[in-house]
């Protein structure tokens, strides 16, 4: 791992988090897999070696109870489902350098060895705790197999996580009124020996890893405040057939235990390195380099599971003698009609769904990774979608292709003769940059508008010069402004393939290009295109309004059928993403009633208030009600002070997004200075907030 700048000269790999091999992908998985295939190909652009590489997450109760419900063996299952996951990927230009399993004998034997080396150094223990148990299925619950209230925040929890909560990992034991889920019964705990690794030992080293740490400030800020809450060694074994088997030597009684599935899934993302390096061989590609020595390791993970791959994962590293990640980027989750996507209860968009519907991959890999920043929740609607498409896609991108391309054509058969401008030159430069800095901040929607600003500057650079008034009138200018055009259009292609690979790829051929833009690097845009090129085609079309009326409709009902069934209280099951608290209704007579006086406009506007997100908050020692808080409002981080202490959760808090009073004067209390308000309404104080894609620091109006 280094801190220089992207590229280095040291090999990288780039991965997502493993799909559980175990149900459909929808939206919300694509905007993992799809983010990190255009990180890793933005990286490529930059000149840097980078491979991406994953597979799918076979172990586990998550594959186990559904594989259960069917009737089926948990591998037949989990291997059905890994084989629709590869075919799904390529279908939205998601390539992988390598996509294993981790069932596979690469990551088995891995898996053990690391264990293996950990127990050597003495990094794991055993002792005995109280495993859930059900005496009519007569089996252990572990995980998913078990349900109850989280300790921590009171959310309906699963054994091992608190999905619809606070997200914490939970650990064996943990959950309150534990109910088995697979008879509803009530569980019993019983004593069982398991294994345990000694995360707290590593307290010291996360802390220092968490300060080197890039990618997205949600995956910094939450495990420091666990790390501050105090570091809880892991139980790394499950009483369980399906996973892989602990390597136990024999006498201490851990032969018939697996591996907790969070152990081996991420290894996978070192077997599958692994596979991809022996497969093209070490001189293409050093595998052990990267994760023995100084390779760039970037993870691009979902925001719920942030601690297994901040605490779990790096300590792992660490006590097996492996590298450690550079970067993690944690995005936030896709949410319809504000609620969190469910599987079983089909409140999703279904990636089958989507390529069905007749829409091209690359529309919704533009819309996922350039609408918010990669931390936001971003809710989608069709709408949304539609507009995005036809405002940026269609009416800048495509526009400004099609339009000088075939200008370009039509008078000159391709590329005319003549230098590109001063201007165009530099402009190009400086979008290739805004390429180059949003790379290194982790920041794909900087990519995206990075090639979208520089078509918008093409539309209007064509506007300015009216090359059509000046063919006749002045040949040689018309000639200068097409070919910086044409320019402009290959540098746009460039710039975007990271994130519409299949468009860009259409835009190289059409400026007469051979090969694959992939493998493009970014000062390529700067280059000459070929003299000559053929009729362009118009490479992207507007989506209609009735199209999307229709596609609303659907998804309205869909969403009104989700709810329906969860006011029936149905059993829910791997929901994927925390469902919303249900609004509150107030009697009109308990309001403050309405001021009369008016304020003007220009009052208004000397209000500065700001798209904020919490970084931290923690209460102030001495006062009841009161917290400190951070707050990113993009241009830098505020310290305010809050009354909310008592009436929110408070470690729940940091990456929520929220709206501050910037202007607000500073005032100091209990000590310590507030410079700003966060906005709330309620006796419980509600914190206010945005739900689109208003980015960090844009002025509320
Ligand atoms: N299989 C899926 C999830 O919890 C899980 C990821 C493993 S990454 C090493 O999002
Ligand atoms: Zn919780």
């Amino acid at each position: 791992m280094s801190t220089d700048e992207f590229p280095t000269d040291r090999p990288a790999v780039v991965t997502c988090g493993l799909p559980y091999a175990n149900g459909d992908l929808h939206i919300g998985h694509l905007r993992g897999y799809i983010g990190a295939d255009a990180f890793n190909r933005a990286l490529r652009t930059l000149g840097q070696r980078s491979a991406y590489v994953s597979g799918s997450d076979m172990h586990g109760t998550p594959v186990a109870v559904n594989a259960e419900e069917q009737g089926v063996d948990p591998e037949d299952f989990a291997l059905d489902w890994h084989e629709q996951y590869e075919e799904t990927f390529p279908q939205f230009n998601v390539e992988f350098d390598n996509y294993g399993h981790t069932h596979d004998e690469t990551n088995t034997e891995l898996t053990q060895e690391i264990v293996r080396t950990l127990d050597e150094e003495g990094y794991i223990y055993e002792k005995a705790i109280q495993v859930a148990y059900d005496p009519d299925a007569d089996q252990y619950l572990p995980d998913r197999y078990v349900e109850g209230t989280c300790p921590y925040c009171g959310a309906k929890a699963r054994g091992d996580e608190c999905d619809e909560g606070c997200q914490r990992h939970l650990e064996p034991g943990e959950v309150e009124d534990p109910k088995s889920a697979i008879t509803g019964n009530p569980a019993e705990y019983r004593e069982r020996t398991h294994k345990f690794f000694r995360v707290s030992e590593f307290a010291d080293y996360l802390t220092d890893f968490l300060d080197d740490l890039e990618g997205t400030s949600n995956a910094r800020n939450q495990p420091r405040q666990w790390i501050e809450d105090g570091l809880q060694d892991w139980c790394i074994t499950r009483d369980m057939d399906w996973g892989i088997d602990y390597p136990a030597d024999g006498d201490d009684g851990a032969d018939d235990l697996v591996l907790y599935v969070w152990v081996d899934a991420p290894i996978e993302y070192i077997a599958s390195t692994k596979q991809y390096g022996e497969r093209v061989g070490e001189d293409e590609y050093d595998w052990e380099r990267v994760w023995k020595d100084d390779g760039e390791i970037v993870h691009v993970i979902g925001r719920d599971i942030i601690q297994h791959h901040t605490i779990f994962w790096p300590a792992m590293l660490e006590g097996a003698g492996y590298n450690a990640p550079r970067g993690i980027a944690a995005t936030g989750f896709i949410t319809i009609g504000g609620k969190g996507l469910s599987t079983s209860r089909n409140r999703a968009i279904w990636a089958r769904e989507y390529l069905d519907e007749g829409f091209h991959p690359d529309l919704l890999r533009y819309y996922l990774t350039t609408t918010g920043g990669l931390q936001q929740d971003v809710d989608f609607t069709w709408d949304a979608f539609r507009e995005k498409v036809n405002g940026e896609l269609v009416g800048t991108i495509g526009n400004f292709w099609y339009r000088s391309l075939l200008f370009a054509y039509r008078n000159y058969e391709g590329t005319p003769d003549a230098d590109v401008s001063e201007e165009v030159r530099e402009r190009i430069e400086g979008a290739i940059g805004e390429v180059r800095e949003s790379v290194n901040d982790y920041s794909l929607r900087g990519v995206g508008q990075a090639a979208t600003a520089l078509a918008q500057f093409g539309n209007e650079y064509i506007q300015r010069n009216e090359p059509w008034k000046l063919t006749d009138d002045d040949p040689d200018r018309a000639e200068q402004v097409i070919r910086d055009c044409v320019q402009i259009a290959k540098a746009v292609g460039v710039l975007l393939e990271p994130i519409a690979p299949d468009k860009a790829q259409r835009l190289w051929e059409q400026v007469g290009e051979d090969g694959a833009v992939a493998d493009a690097h970014l000062e390529d845009a700067l280059e000459a295109p070929p003299r000559n090129f053929d009729e362009p085609d118009e490479l992207f079309a507007k989506i209609e309004d009735d199209r999307v009326a229709e596609l609303e409709e659907k998804l309205d009902a869909r969403i009104e059928e989700a709810a329906a069934a969860e006011d029936e209280g149905e059993e829910t099951e791997s929901d994927d993403t925390p469902a919303d608290e249900s609004e509150a209704m107030t009697d009109t007579e308990d309001l403050e009633p309405l001021l009369e006086d008016r304020i003007s406009f220009e009052d208004f506007q000397n209000l500065d208030i700001r798209v904020g997100r919490i970084e931290s908050a923690e209460g102030i020692e001495g006062a009841d009600d009161l917290a400190r808080l951070e707050v990113d409002i993009g241009f830098e981080t505020r310290q305010v002070v809050a009354g909310i202490k008592q009436l929110h959760d408070l470690d729940e808090l940091s990456g929520e997004k929220c709206v501050l009073l910037a202007n607000m004067e500073p005032a100091e209390l209990f000590g310590v200075e507030s410079n700003g308000m966060i906005l709330a309404a309620g006796d419980e104080a509600d914190l206010l907030t945005t739900h689109g894609d208003a980015a960090i620091g844009e002025k509320v109006r």
